[in-house]
């Protein structure tokens, strides 16, 4: 019951041979019941009446059952290894052909992945069952197979079985044939399982080079000029394989019936005084958690989708990838060893909801109990003999948030049995008594460092401390990147730089895992825990990833890319600093553009002729000769690719750096004579409220303390309580105004304003003075906070509406994707134009976004040529919707938010930052504001 495989082959490498191979993927006849215990009555003849279903596939999204989303929870009752009787089940058929070519030798049939667990017929006769969704299955059909006759496959898959309990990975439950079925020839004498060790010695620049295998073969390399013996090594010259530049030697391993096609990289990853060092030199990890997703096919994912992730991943500067949390498609480890990712490979168990029960470690968890200890050293078995000879796999991890116990050690040590040339990962040992490399995840700044300095709390046990001490650290998972943000990714990777211990971390989570779907109007939408009907779920928690579903690069990505760019390029007194930040390879490849802008316009622009800066080294370059300027002036230099890579054409972006020279002139307003009830083009009701600029009637401006929350905000696995909490129960989210004084004197409008929620002592006193020079209208605002505040403010700003015929926006600013104080450093100073609705950034859970930050002016524009330019004495942050803040807080799905008639104008002084904390960190002290007097200078200059 523990261990659901029957009459499968023993593992072996996955390869790429010439012996036959017929892909049964395509359409397979369907049938959707409610239980496995049904008569298997579709094994003898293909049934007709059925219906037909995509292999690879779910039938989940494919018109049968429905997708459920849980993070940790199992959605049946937890009686381990038994399912309920209510057990969706797909019952799959088709026929096929043995080619008469395949003479001799063996008949394979090959699952690449079932979840959760598949009983198996060919021609009538039952020929086993399989277990690991994420693991091949193959079993021998020679004798049930038919040459010259049309064959039968059945196969009843299960969702759920007792596969289940240890498959309890935070992403959908969707069931089925989801990888290919393969029918294979095994002539006699072909290659069964084979291992391929190439070592590279980093010290004398050789490769050792071997492979064994379980009949007589030979291992040819022509570019090496190798032709040996399996069985024998041989020790060479040769250059390494390193995610940076991934340097592959084609050969082949052949016996006297089959080829296998090998792709070779020489590299040794090993811990040295404490680092994680590979092929001689530490290196960080600049990694995400990937789980296979698409929101149309779920896991089932194609080549090319595949590839678009690895490309994806290689433009914008990550370098790891952690295969969270099951073995991946064959296919996308051999992108990883073509275009260069680090890899840890993870094994299919995860046991997580066993904590929901209260069993986070001890034997009522899988983990520790004894009579799971087979099947998971099955699947640890499984995993390395199918991938070792993947030169991108630097770490096998034993799976992921099952808890410690006593089945940790016997799989750690199945993966060390099988393969010495690489490292131990598990994230939940703590104590590290099993693994290679101390591991945790979403620890906040002040831990991080802790562990950086060695300095982390002490275990008990003085040898395991010592042991644990002694090990590098890394983030298994960090910078949750849930909606808005992740926030704090700048300071993480400062830490990285600054602790040789420290070897990076894998960003928490790779894609958005929501599904395409449709509502009642027919309106398609990006699907959630809770959109499919489920009965219990855990709702939007599934989107967190740094692609929106369509694989859209969030704010998230665009800042990850900048803040790993591989280039630093900084000012240093009248000098260029270029440090590089990889860890094997020059920047050659590089070349770099420099560009002067006064207020956003390119006044001067040339080449820059870049070193190649050695892995981790810093070189000083010249400023180029540059022509005076007057306003505001920066200076940008952009490097890119040089020539076409693999992964992107010559051209591609890899690094920025910026920094200002000239400062803007100050400007003191002249003040005109005013009388009420205008100011310059400003009109003023009697209570000193803003009603028109110039021809625009407007919704008075009011002080504006909310943001529509993020997830961060919420902290659903925080360290602290929520920020959102503290912010509703100070009722930040329901202030009530009140004017105090209006105040007309000869040159100005002075008006003062108390904010403040019911039931509550705090406030904040605003002093609107309004002036003007006779052509704009100029708001100097005062904020003095009243009583004790002890909680930050989710903002500080006005919000003011506007006509709706506004429709676009320019701006000298942060830009041109949104940004935030703790996620801005992607989004360079310069001059940007966007429609207005392209100012919003779709989040999965409609959310605050959109912010430009660091703003100088901004100008709107309609299509009957109205505008209105808004300029800040001091830079400031803005947001432009056809909603309102409570619009888009209430929105459950971006097809919520509906245009109304006005635009909606935020202006902030600042706003909180956006950490990571919907799990994990909370935003860096340095992002938090607690009010004090705060002054925002703004002028209004209308046109038309
Ligand atoms: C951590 C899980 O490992 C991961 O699968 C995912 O659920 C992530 O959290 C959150 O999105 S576990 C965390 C609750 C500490």
């Amino acid at each position: 019951m523990f261990e659901t495989s029957r009459g499968t082959l023993p593992p072996r490498a996955w390869s790429r041979s010439d012996a036959g191979r017929v892909d049964l993927s395509g359409t397979w006849a369907f049938r959707y019941g409610d239980s496995p215990e049904a008569p298997a009555d579709f094994v003898e003849a293909l049934p007709e009446g059925w219906g037909e279903i995509k292999v690879p596939g779910h039938w989940q999204l494919q018109g049968h059952g429905a997708p459920i989303y849980t993070n940790q929870r199992y959605p049946i009752p937890v009686d381990v290894p038994r399912v309920p009787d209510e057990n969706p089940t797909g019952d799959y058929a088709r026929e096929f052909d043995v080619p008469a070519s395949w003479d001799g030798g063996r008949i394979v049939l090959r699952f690449e992945g079932v979840d959760s667990f598949a009983r198996v017929w060919v021609n009538g006769s039952e020929i086993g069952s399989t277990s690991a969704s994420r693991l091949p299955n193959e079993f021998d059909v020679t004798d049930h197979v038919r040459r010259g006759e049309r064959n039968l496959v059945a196969v009843r898959v299960a969702q759920w079985s007792a596969n289940s309990y240890i498959e309890d990975q935070d992403m959908w439950w969707l069931s089925g044939l989801f990888r290919e079925v393969t029918l294979l020839h095994r002539p006699d004498g072909s290659i069964g399982d084979h291992v391929i060790t190439a070592d590279f010695d980093a010290a004398a620049g050789l490769g050792t080079l071997s492979a064994t295998a379980d009949v007589p073969a030979r291992l040819v390399v022509p570019e090496l000029g190798v032709d040996v013996a399996a069985g024998e090594s041989v020790e060479l010259a040769v250059e390494p394989w390193s995610a940076e530049e991934p340097r592959l030697y084609r050969g082949t391993l052949a016996s006297e019936s089959e080829t296998i096609e090998l792709a070779i990289g020489f590299r040794r990853v090993e811990v040295a005084d404490g680092v994680l060092v590979v092929n001689g030199r530490p290196i960080q990890f600049r990694g995400v958690n990937r789980h296979e997703f698409h929101p149309e096919t779920g896991r089932a994912l194609d080549e090319q989708t595949m590839l678009d992730d690895v490309l994806l991943m290689k433009r914008h500067n990550l370098n790891a990838v952690r295969t969270s949390h099951y073995p991946p498609h064959p296919r996308f480890l051999e992108l990883c060893d073509e275009y260069g990712l680090w890899v840890i490979d993870e094994c299919d168990f995860e046991t997580h909801g066993f904590g929901g029960q209260g069993f986070s470690s001890g034997p009522g968890n899988p983990v520790d109990d004894e009579r799971w200890q087979p099947a998971l050293v099955e699947r640890m078995r499984r995993m390395v003999i199918r991938d070792r000879n993947r030169p991108s796999i630097l770490m096998w991890s034993l799976g992921n948030e099952c808890g410690p116990g006593r089945n940790i050690a016997p799989m750690a040590n199945a993966g060390r049995e099988l393969d010495t040339t690489r490292l131990i990962h598990y994230e939940r040992d703590f104590t590290s008594e099993h693994v290679d490399i101390h591991a945790n995840m979403y620890l906040d700044f002040h831990d991080l460092e802790a562990l950086g300095r060695r300095e982390e709390e002490a275990l008990d046990d003085a040898a395991l401390d010592a042991h644990r001490r002694a090990q590098p650290f890394i983030l298994s998972e960090y910078a949750h990147a849930m909606g808005n943000g992740p926030g704090g990714l700048t300071e993480y990777q400062e830490l990285f730089d600054r602790y040789p211990r420290l070897a990076g971390g894998f960003i928490w989570e790779w894609i958005d895992q929501a599904i395409l779907t449709t509502d009642a109007e027919g309106r398609e939408f990006y699907g959630y825990g809770g959109d499919f009907g489920e009965e219990i779920h855990d709702g939007h928690f599934v989107a967190d990833g740094l692609l929106f579903p369509d694989r859209t690069p969030s704010p998230g990505l665009i800042e990850a890319k900048k803040v790993f760019e591989p280039l630093r390029i900084e000012a240093a007194s009248d000098r260029i600093r270029l440090e590089s930040a990889r860890d094997a390879v020059t920047t050659r490849d590089l070349a770099a553009r420099w560009s002067l802008e006064t207020e956003g316009e390119v006044v001067a622009s040339g080449t820059l002729d870049l070193p190649p800066v050695p892995a981790r080294e810093v070189v000083e370059i010249a400023m180029p000769d540059l022509p005076e300027t007057a306003g505001e002036t920066w200076f940008t230099v952009r490097a890119v690719l040089a020539a076409d890579a693999p992964w992107a054409e010559a051209g591609h972006e890899v690094a920025t750096g910026q920094w200002q020279l000239t400062e803007p002139a100050t400007r003191e307003p002249a003040r005109v004579t005013v009388a009420e009830p205008a100011v310059g083009p400003g009109s003023f009701d009697g209570h000193g409220r803003l009603e028109s600029l110039g021809p625009l009637l407007v919704d008075a401006p009011h002080l504006d303390v909310w943001r529509a929350p993020i997830d961060n905000d919420h902290c659903f696995w925080g360290f602290e309580p929520p920020v959102m909490d503290a912010w509703l129960r100070e009722g930040l989210d329901r202030m009530h105004h009140r004017t105090d004084e209006v105040t007309w004197r000869g040159d100005s409008l002075e008006v003062v304003t108390r904010t403040a929620a019911a039931n509550s002592r705090l406030a904040l006193v605003s002093r609107w003075l309004w002036t003007s020079d006779g052509g704009g209208l100029d708001l100097a605002l005062t904020v003095t906070p009243e009583g004790e505040w002890t909680t930050p403010l989710p903002r500080l700003g006005i919000r003011l509406g506007l006509p709706g015929v506004f429709s676009d926006a320019e701006w000298f600013g942060r830009g041109p994707g949104e940004s935030y104080v703790d996620s801005h450093r992607a989004a360079l100073i310069g001059r940007y134009r966007s429609s207005i609705d392209g100012l919003q950034t779709p989040y999965v859970m409609p959310q605050d976004n959109g912010q430009r930050s660091e703003t100088r002016w901004v100008e709107l524009t309609s299509t009957d040529g109205a505008s209105l330019r808004v300029s800040g004495a001091e830079p400031f942050g803005f947001t432009a919707r056809r909603w309102t803040t409570e619009q888009l807080a209430a929105a459950t799905h971006p097809s919520d938010l509906v245009a109304g008639d006005r635009v909606w104008l935020t202006l902030d002084a600042y706003q909180y930052g956006l950490g990571s904390a919907s799990c994990g960190a909370a935003v860096h002290p340095k992002y938090r504001h607690l009010p004090e007097e705060t002054t925002m200078r703004i002028r209004f200059d209308v046109r038309g």
